[in-house]
């Protein structure tokens, strides 16, 4: 058994020269939209990250190894294979050890990607706390990782399938610097508005890179949570999802879903439901959140 990770020379060429890298999660490609949109995105998405100066890294763990950058077929792979668990922390040492295929949730993007020395990471949106949690203990393995781990998460803030109030409560305890980028709201991911002020605000690539290097200099440990609001152009207004959001819970309850298939399903059945919109509004913001990511990679690199 080999757990070192497997870098791209691409990849491994610009961490040794302290060039720009964002790394890009897996579980968005294969449990979080359908193919072939999941396989298109995750190219595109790529390439928008070297559109904006840096490189792209995307992590998966494939035939037991994690590897940090991918081809086009690994991504093909990762957007058509069946059996590709959903990798929370919890699950990377059995993967490695069993030699399976896993795509990395934000949790365990971010731990590999700290690992690779990779400081920046593009998501859609990161998890948290789930309704009911009070009942359920449906708290994402993403808040303690932000807690712990040394990499800036850019993302379009929380769905409100998630409990946004409780879920920037656990952030606030975990010590994680929540900003708003550009905007006095945190965001609720297909809509950027969602009721909850952003804890601080910052409006440049620049002033985020400022709070990384800030906060570790500090020695504090952890990571960066910063909330993109999907771009006005693309986004669906809360008054029109948050119903629909109130029917996948509802759906989600009747076929007795819980536990690691509850972001999948809900996502899915969203999706169904708004005929494809919702699946339109999640791929325009998470190529909002690569080109962000990609320059504040840039001015970190520059700090
Ligand atoms: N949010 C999305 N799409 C996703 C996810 C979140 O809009 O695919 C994925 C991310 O990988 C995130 C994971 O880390 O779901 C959270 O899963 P859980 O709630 O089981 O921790
Ligand atoms: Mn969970």
């Amino acid at each position: 058994m080999n757990t070192d990770l497997v870098l791209t020379a691409e990849v491994q060429d610009a961490l040794r020269e302290g060039r720009p890298v964002v790394a890009l999660e897996s579980t968005i490609i294969s449990h979080g939209m359908p193919y072939p949109q999941n396989v298109q995105t995750a190219r595109e998405v790529e390439d928008i990250v070297r559109a904006h100066g840096a490189v792209p890294a995307t992590i998966a763990v494939l035939h037991g190894q994690p590897r940090i950058g991918l081809n086009p077929d690994d991504l093909e792979l990762l957007g058509t294979e069946k059996d590709i668990l959903k990798l929370s922390l919890r699950d990377l040492p059995y993967a490695v050890a069993l030699g399976r295929h896993g795509a990395t949730t934000v949790a365990t993007t971010m731990r590999l990607a700290a690992l690779a020395g990779i400081a920046v990471f593009a998501t859609g949106g990161t998890g948290g706390v789930h309704r009911g949690a009070s009942a359920t203990f449906d708290v994402s393995a993403d808040l303690t990782e932000l807690a712990q781990t040394n990499v800036a998460v850019i993302s379009a803030g929380v769905k409100s399938i998630l409990d946004i109030g409780l879920t920037l409560e656990k952030l606030e305890t975990l010590g994680v610097p929540v900003l708003g980028y550009g905007s006095s709201e945190f965001p609720a991911f297909y809509s950027r508005e969602s009721g909850f002020a952003a804890p601080l605000r910052v409006d440049s690539a620049q002033e985020v890179a400022r709070v990384m290097q800030a906060k570790w200099a500090l020695g504090l440990s952890g990571g960066v949570l910063v909330a993109n609001p999907i771009p006005a152009e693309a986004e669906i207004p809360n008054h029109e999802i948050a119903p629909i959001i109130e029917r996948a819970l509802a759906d989600m309850d009747q076929e007795g879903v819980s536990g690691k298939d509850a972001t999948p399903f809900l996502l899915g059945r969203i999706v169904n439901i708004t005929g494809g919109a919702s699946l339109t509004a999640n791929i325009a913001l998470v190529k909002h959140n690569a080109a962000v990511a990609a320059q504040i990679a840039v001015a970190y690199a520059n700090t």
